[in-house]
C-alpha cells in the first residue's frame, strides 16, 4: 500500500503551491511532487518544520523538524535535520515543477512528518555551509514566504 499526503501553500501575495508526498506504508524513500508558482526566480529554502500550527502564521511552525538533535545540513548529508529538504529552484517565471526523492523524511513511524508544516523561504538555504550566524540552524534562508500543514489524503 502507498501512503499519500499533501500540503497546500498559499500566501497573501500570489504564491500558490501543492506538494504531494507518496511512500510505501512499510517505509522507504518518500517521493515528492512539487508545484509552486508566484516565487521570485532562484533558490528558496524548503523544509519541514516541527509544528503544524498556524496560530501566529508560519512563525508558529517552530524550528526545522529535528527529532535527533542534529545540525542543519543538506538533504544528502548524514548530519542534517529530518526536515532539511534543501532548496527548490524557481524558473524565470517564478515557477517550480519538480519531483524529488528524500530518504530521511517519512509519512509513517515515530518520526512521521504528518501534521507538521512545510515552509518555503524567501532566500536560498546555504545548507549549513554559508558561514553565517544562522547557517547551522536555518541555512540562513530568511523569512517564511508561505507554509502549510502536511495532511493525509487518498
Ligand atoms: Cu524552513
Ligand atoms: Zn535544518
Amino acid at each position: 500500500m502507498t501512503v499519500h499526503a499533501v500540503c497546500v501553500l498559499k500566501n497573501e501575495q500570489n504564491l500558490n503551491g501543492t506538494i504531494k508526498f507518496n511512500q510505501n506504508d512499510a517505509g522507504g524513500p518518500v517521493e515528492l511532487e512539487v508545484e509552486i508558482s508566484g516565487l521570485t526566480p532562484g533558490n528558496h529554502g524548503f523544509h519541514i518544520h516541527e509544528f503544524g500550527d498556524n496560530t501566529n502564521g508560519c512563525i508558529s511552525a517552530g524550528a526545522h523538524y529535528n527529532p535527533h538533535g542534529k545540525t542543519h545540513g543538506a538533504p544528502c548529508d548524514e548530519e542534517r535535520h529530518v526536515g532539511d529538504l534543501g532548496n527548490v529552484t524557481a524558473d524565470s517565471n517564478g515557477k517550480v515543477s519538480i519531483k524529488l526523492t528524500d530518504t530521511v523524511i517519512s509519512l509513517v513511524g515515530p518520526y512521521s512528518i504528518i501534521g507538521r508544516s512545510l515552509v518555503i523561504h524567501e532566500n536560498e538555504d546555504d545548507l549549513g555551509k554559508g558561514g553565517h550566524e544562522t547557517s547551522k540552524t536555518t541555512g540562513n534562508a530568511g523569512g517564511r514566504l508561505a507554509c502549510g500543514v502536511v495532511g493525509i489524503t487518498k
